[in-house]
């Protein structure tokens, strides 16, 4: 158990437990433009909802507020309302967008499912040799590296067991760290340039290792083998980010935490 400065009063500090921020170039682009969408039909479709909340409205008083303005009979579609232009402009214009953000989610999700052969990040790495990763030019943060370093997750209600195998210390090492509401955690110190490919699997029922920072996860199977890989690039801002269960798992779920510290 290290003793380090700041992490002895107070533990993990509070406003990383609710910083859901991504820092990675990749998925934050991608979080940028799903916010700017999700910004602009917001607003159309608040706007057009108070609009015509407050433009057919009846004024206070006002005679014929209890006729059938709009000719409707109980049992009959209103079709003499039927505006065809309009039905085909609000199936097909959501319709792109859907498209459009399908295709720009394609990028993230290659780069985080490349073949661990002649993928992304080249073949395991030698002893002493570096992944030297960098951003791919022209691309929106797709990461490339030399080469890979392999660790290991084994998941387990309700707590993670990482191992770095015969990594170097410096490259990657263990420990337990106490943080609060969550208790003993385990801690990943991984190097930023370094890129690692995680085998996991699961001891019991599914879970799912969640690097928020790093903006990935994926599922940990009993009885099978997953993997998982864990970029860390050197533009990456946070030296430390937290390991959540995006798996329901049983009764300890949202306290089955750790905490990934990052170094230079
Ligand atoms: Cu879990």
């Amino acid at each position: 158990m290290t003793e380090k400065a700041g992490h002895l009063s107070g533990g993990f500090r509070p406003v990383r437990l609710v910083n859901m921020s991504v820092t990675t170039v990749l998925f934050e682009t991608l979080w940028d433009e799903y916010i700017f969408w999700s910004l602009v039909v917001g607003a159309v479709a608040f706007g057009w909802l108070y609009h015509h909340s407050f433009w057919f409205l009846s004024k206070s008083g006002e005679v014929g507020s209890t006729e059938n303005v709009d000719d409707l009979q109980v049992g009959v579609f209103p079709r003499h309302n039927d505006n065809i232009k309009l039905e085909v402009a609000w199936t097909i214009l959501p319709f792109i967008l859907i498209i459009y953000l399908t295709y720009i989610s394609w990028a993230p999700l290659d780069a985080m499912w490349t073949s661990p052969v002649d993928g992304n990040h080249g073949g395991e790495c030698e002893e002493g040799e570096s992944s030297n990763n960098r951003i791919l030019e022209g691309s929106k943060g797709i990461i490339q590296s030399d080469c890979y370093h392999i660790i290991e997750i084994t998941a387990q209600q309700w707590f993670w067991s990482f191992d770095c195998l015969d990594l170097a210390s410096e490259i990657c090492d263990t420990d337990i760290e106490s943080m609060e509401v969550y208790g003993s955690v385990p801690e990943l110190f991984l190097k930023r340039g370094e890129t690692y490919l995680a085998n996991m699997t699961s001891l019991d029922v599914t879970h799912a290792p969640w690097f928020q920072h790093l903006g990935t996860k994926e599922d940990t199977v009993p009885g099978q083998n997953t993997q998982l890989w864990l970029p860390i690039p050197l533009e990456m801002s946070s030296d430390e980010s937290m390991i959540l269960c995006a798996e329901y798992c049983g009764d300890a779920h949202s306290v089955m935490a750790g905490k990934l510290s990052i170094h230079d």
